[in-house]
């Protein structure tokens, strides 16, 4: 092992930081602003016994891909310790800086109905695919975090799966259940695994009457707390979708329009409210993630992109459905976390069917332009700069 210059340190991967402070991205992002140099110094890579806590990922020496003088080898720890499982694909594409995109499980279990949501989930994966990255369909199984669910997995969550968000992942850890996880629990399993985009059809927000039942998704709270990109249609126009805008704002979180200047409305390919940033293209896009990432602010890029042209719904067709879907939750006393999915399940019947097939197509696209941002990423440095 030749040793490191003590007074230059080399630039890091994000694993390497993990080696060396055993945590995740904030020593991360201290060590990777190109506007801050490390501090303390670093101890040669691969000379750092395991943390406390942690287990090697893999158990592997990986050497990395351009290896540079002082650096030839250097050691991976999962951040997660005994609750992280990626697949060996992952694994190694992530050790290797090709792009990843993380996939959230809870649209498969609760979001679209029986057989549609498995052959959403695969066929998500392979638009991924096609798009030049692994996918990685993130869940709770048997009391781990599954980065890189297999088929037989997909299954199970399609069969059905506890929704798990943030709060849930505790309890299911520690007594080995299962559970389909929201947009704020895959986004934190992911940037624990070192992912740095993450695809959905639409974000949890603000509920309609929020101020009275305070009913606002965790998914906007992880955003404004975990570094990574979130490409979504906006949020469901079953939401308040001003309100939402407002409280990730709030968050700092930095909303860009992916071919738009309007915030989309899932359903609809625009809202009246405006983005943040507008990105002509996925390249685009990706230079304002790096730039967050790279900058070290925490927090969430929340790149929009509407449904495609032909698969947008007509407003009076939302609406009216919408309407319906508003009046029988209100009428059953829904509440928690059983709103989203009985709204998206109302909706899909007020439709005759329709908004489940604008669902899929959204899905299908956000996943084409998520594989490219990562793409982007990996060119511009590794899946995690
Ligand atoms: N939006 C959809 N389909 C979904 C969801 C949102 O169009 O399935 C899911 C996502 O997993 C999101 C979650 O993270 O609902 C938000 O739920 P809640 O509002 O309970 O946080
Ligand atoms: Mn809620």
């Amino acid at each position: 092992m030749v040793a490191a210059a003590v007074d230059r340190p080399p630039r890091l991967k994000r694993a390497d930081v993990l080696a060396v402070y055993g945590q995740a991205f904030p020593a991360w992002l201290f060590c990777r602003s190109p506007w801050l140099r490390p501090e303390p110094p670093l101890r040669p890579p691969g000379s750092f016994p395991c943390p406390a806590g942690f287990r090697p990922l893999g158990g592997k020496t990986i050497a990395p891909e351009r290896p540079r003088e002082g650096r030839e080898r250097h050691v991976t720890f999962c951040p997660l310790g005994p609750y992280l499982e990626a697949s060996d694909e992952v694994r190694e594409a992530l050790a290797a800086g090709r792009p990843v995109v993380a996939l959230e499980s809870t649209i498969i279990s609760h979001g679209l109905p029986y057989p549609a949501n498995l052959d959403t989930a695969v066929a998500v994966e392979e638009v991924v695919r096609r798009g030049g990255a692994v996918p990685a369909t993130i869940a709770v199984i048997r009391g781990q975090a599954r980065v890189g669910c297999d088929r037989g997995d997909l299954e199970r969550l399609a069969a059905g799966a506890i929704k798990a968000s943030v709060r849930d992942l505790p309890a299911l850890y520690a007594r080995g259940g299962t559970g389909a996880t929201t947009v704020a629990a895959t986004a934190t399993i992911a940037a624990q695994a070192g992912i740095s985009v993450l695809v959905t059809g639409g974000i949890g927000g603000a509920h309609r009457g929020w101020g009275e039942t305070l009913d606002i998704s965790a998914d906007l709270e992880v955003l404004g707390r975990v570094s990574l990109a979130v490409v979504c249609s906006g949020a469901k126009a079953v939401l308040d979708v001003a309100a939402t805008l407002e409280y990730l704002e709030t968050k700092g979180v930095t909303v860009v329009g992916l071919g738009t200047d309007r915030f989309p409305g899932f359903y609809l390919r625009a809202t009246p409210f405006p983005v943040d940033a507008v990105a002509a293209d996925p390249t685009e896009a990706a230079a304002i993630v790096s730039a967050r990432l790279a900058s070290g602010l925490p927090g969430a890029v929340l790149v929009a992109v509407p449904i495609p042209a032909a698969d947008e719904l007509p407003p009076a067709v939302v609406e009216t459905a919408l309407a319906a879907a508003l009046g029988e939750a209100a009428a059953r006393g829904v509440t928690g976390k059983d709103v989203t999915p009985f709204l998206l399940e109302a909706m899909r019947q007020a439709t005759g069917g329709r908004s489940l097939g604008a669902n899929i197509a959204l899905v299908l696209n956000n996943a084409a332009a998520g594989a490219a941002i990562a793409v982007e990423l990996a060119k511009a440095g590794g899946s995690r700069p």
